[in-house]
């Protein structure tokens, strides 16, 4: 069978800082490959809508498969499935990712019979499965399958992450994908889940809580054949286990690799396993992302961060002294004010770290999502993300984005200004020579993403759909039947989780 398999377009903050190639969709591509089919990819992220339709006339397929990991994305989806569909009604459309697994049937409703089905969970097993039930009432019982006439159990996780190493060679255009100033920048996965549960999140409950390895030598021989000099590793949280960050370390040396690293950890993981990423800083990890999130005890326990500033500050000291250059976000509340900002503002230019702004934004999958006692302020799915405010905000809705872009713009030219353009001066030449223009673009390009007009003109563009808003429950903690997307089997955890 012919399969299109599609990311959608990017959304503002891939526009500025990063675009990364669509691993989980790559994955997905690898395992219906191996079941025999013909697969093609279009990312919109560096394709536009145009290009999809050109590839659907050429390539004809009799599938097309979305990948939908990101909420703000629902809207472009329908109306790409409901095109698709009116011109090539035989097409079979199906939609998986993250976040189309906590909203399948609201999907399911909007698309109005443009989208045959939604696949909950991770899409290896299950993905092949699915279209071999093309046609078939079958469909519908399959595990993590949801159709507008019913849904199967819950999705089965992958029993052995080393299986369907990702189809890179899909992905074309490779050269547009980059972090920073690791330009190009391909990515890669080592493990997969998180056994914490951050409130804000929906990394672990998409996983059920679950937290999966790729052994030592797949990771190796993964990193093995990416041609691009840097990778960005996706795994929620790195090196929860110093062991298995070793065995890939020392896999990678015997093979000879030489790349450089930029992966995201927790500040006690950092704390606990010092060790492993000081060896990792040899083996070429520069840059990482911890995160933070809030500055206060009261904010981290609100998050169920589960450390402490006192740790978070400790965390920052072992990252300056290993040499890392280090990002950390923080969680701007709709309910700050002016003062509160000019803290965070304060705070930021007293350290030497990149620190990013994102707005605090309760999504389907989260605790948050369920408990959120505030009412949302708009259901338009594009504001869903993190850049935009969906909950009512303390000042007015313009007055809040003029302090956000205002931090935003002054964090901002704190690592991309004149001086740091000057120190970067050797980089950007050095990517420019390689014919890579993706981070000389980005230190330019900050005013036209990060803008006030745009910021809030969005919120009066006309909504065609709604996301549903959470039912309040009635206990102070939802269940895991509410939250998980795969029911977890008995799990590994550290004890500072539990
Ligand atoms: C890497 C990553 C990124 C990368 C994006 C990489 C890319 N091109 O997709 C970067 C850094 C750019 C990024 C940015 C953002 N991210 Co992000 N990101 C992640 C992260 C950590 C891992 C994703 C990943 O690669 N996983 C590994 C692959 C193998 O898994 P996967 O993509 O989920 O795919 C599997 C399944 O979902 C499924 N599947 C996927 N597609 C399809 C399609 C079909 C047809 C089928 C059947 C199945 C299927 O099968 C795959 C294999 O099992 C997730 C957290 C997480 N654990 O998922 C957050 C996450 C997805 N990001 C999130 C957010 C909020 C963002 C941002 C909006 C803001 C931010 N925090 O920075 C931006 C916006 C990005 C954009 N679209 O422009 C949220 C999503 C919230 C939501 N519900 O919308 C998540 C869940 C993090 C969180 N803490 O809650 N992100
Ligand atoms: S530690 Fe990170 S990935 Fe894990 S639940 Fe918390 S925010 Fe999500």
């Amino acid at each position: 069978m012919r399969v299109l398999l599609v990311h959608p377009s990017p959304l503002m903050y891939s526009e500025l800082y990063l675009r990364l190639e669509p691993l989980g969709l790559e994955r997905v591509a690898a395992a219906i490959q191996s079941a025999g089919h013909e697969v093609r990819l279009v990312d919109l992220q560096v394709f536009t809508h145009a290009d999809y339709h050109r590839e659907l006339g050429s390539f004809r397929p009799q599938a097309v498969g979305f990948s939908v990991n990101y909420l703000a994305n629902v809207p472009e989806v329908i109306d790409l499935a409901k095109a698709t569909k009116s011109r090539w009604p035989e097409c079979f459309v199906f939609v998986g990712g993250h976040s189309a697994s906590f909203i399948a049937p609201e999907f399911l409703e909007h698309a109005r019979g443009a989208i045959d089905c939604v696949v909950r969970g991770e899409g290896e097993v299950i993905g092949p499965r699915v279209l071999e039930a093309i046609g078939d009432p079958k469909l519908e019982a399959l595990p993590g399958v949801v159709t507008r006439h019913g849904a199967g159990p819950s999705p089965t996780l992958l029993d052995d992450l080393d299986r369907f190493p990702p189809a890179r060679e899909l992905a074309r255009r490779r050269r547009k994908y980059f972090i920073g100033v690791l330009d190009p920048c391909a990515s890669a996965e080592f493990t997969r889940g998180c056994p914490w549960d951050c409130s804000f999140c929906s990394a672990w409950t998409f996983y059920g809580r679950s937290y999966r390895k790729a052994s030592p030598e797949a990771a190796a021989e993964d990193i093995a054949r990416i041609r691009e000099p840097n990778v960005f590793l996706v795994d929620d949280v790195a090196f929860i286990q110093a062991e298995h960050g070793y065995a890939i370390g020392r896999e990678i040396e015997r093979r000879g690799i030489r790349k450089e690293y930029y992966l995201e950890t927790r500040c006690d993981v950092l704390i606990k396993n010092e060790e492993v990423f000081a060896y990792w800083r040899r083996l070429g990890l520069h840059y990482m992302f911890l995160g933070v999130e809030a500055l206060d005890e009261e904010g981290l326990k609100a998050f169920r961060k589960r450390s402490t500033p006192n740790e978070n500050w400790k965390a920052l000291e072992i990252a300056r002294r290993l040499g890392f250059t280090v990002a950390i976000n923080i969680i701007a509340d709709p309910d700050w004010d002016e003062r509160r900002f000019e803290v965070i503002r304060e705070w930021a230019l007293s350290v030497p770290e990149i620190v990013h702004l994102t707005v605090s934004t309760p999504y389907p999958g989260t605790e948050t999502w369920l408990t959120e006692s505030r009412k949302l302020a708009t259901l338009d799915y594009r504001l869903f993300d993190v850049q935009h405010a969906v909950l009512p905000t303390r000042l007015p809705l313009r007055g809040f984005y003029e302090e956000l872009v205002k931090t935003q713009g002054i964090l901002n030219r704190k690592h991309l200004g004149w001086g740091a353009v000057r120190d970067a001066t050797g980089m950007v030449v050095r990517t420019l020579l390689r014919g890579q223009t993706n981070f000389a673009r980005m230190m330019w390009k900050f005013n036209s993403v990060y803008n006030v007009d745009r910021q809030f003109a969005d919120h009066q563009k006309p909504v065609v759909y709604e996301i549903r808003p959470p039912r309040p429950i009635a206990a102070a903690r939802p269940s895991k039947a509410e939250l998980y997307v795969h029911v977890p089997p008995p799990v590994h955890r550290p004890a500072s989780a539990v």
